[in-house]
C-alpha cells in the first residue's frame, strides 16, 4: 500500500515572511519526507477550486484573492500518520488559539495570515495533491542513511 501522504502549501504571507525553511524543517526534522515542492503563483480560478469546500463562507473572496496574491511553496509530505499530525504540527486555524509549539501558533498572529495551508483528513489530502500535482512529481525514494525515516 502506498504510504499516507499529505498536501502541505505554504501560503503568499510565509513565502514574502522568509519562513520557507523554517516551515520545512519542521516537517523534515519531525521524520517526514518530502515526495515534492514546488513554487508556484495560483490563478484566482485555481484557488477557488483548492478552497471550494469555502465557497459560501464570507471569507471565501478574500482568502482566495489572498492565496494567488504571489508565489506560494506546494509540497507534499509523506510518514505514518503524516495527515493528522501535519495538522498538529501546524496548529489551530485561528493563531490565536494555537498552541506554542505549533507553526501558527509561533509563527502568525490573525486567521487571515496564517501562513500555511495542511489537507485536513485523508479525502482533502488525496484531492489536494491530484489538484496541485501530476502523479509524475511525487517522487518514490527512500532514505540511505539510517535516521529512522524510511
Ligand atoms: O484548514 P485550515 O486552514 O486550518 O482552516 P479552514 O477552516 O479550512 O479555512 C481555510 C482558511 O480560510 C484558513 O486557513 C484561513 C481562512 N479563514 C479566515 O480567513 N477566516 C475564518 N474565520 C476562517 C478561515
Ligand atoms: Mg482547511
Amino acid at each position: 500500500a502506498q504510504m499516507e501522504q499529505t498536501f502541505i502549501a505554504i501560503k503568499p504571507d510565509g513565502v514574502q515572511r522568509g519562513l520557507i525553511s523554517e516551515i520545512v524543517s519542521r516537517f523534515e526534522r519531525k521524520g517526514f519526507k518530502l515526495v515534492a515542492i514546488k513554487v508556484v503563483v495560483p490563478s484566482k480560478e485555481f484557488a477557488q477550486k483548492h478552497y471550494h469546500d469555502l465557497k459560501e463562507r464570507p471569507f471565501f473572496n478574500g482568502l482566495c484573492d489572498f492565496l494567488s496574491s504571489g508565489p506560494v511553496i506546494a509540497m507534499v509530505w509523506e510518514g505514518e500518520g503524516v495527515i493528522k499530525y501535519g495538522r498538529k504540527l501546524i496548529g489551530a486555524t485561528d493563531p490565536q488559539k494555537s498552541e506554542p509549539g505549533t507553526i501558527r501558533g509561533d509563527l502568525a498572529v490573525v486567521v487571515g495570515r496564517n501562513i500555511i495551508h495542511g489537507s485536513d483528513g485523508p479525502e482533502t489530502a488525496k484531492d489536494e495533491i491530484n489538484l496541485w500535482f501530476k502523479p509524475e512529481d511525487l517522487h518514490q525514494f527512500r532514505y540511505l542513511i539510517k535516521s529512522g525515516m524510511s
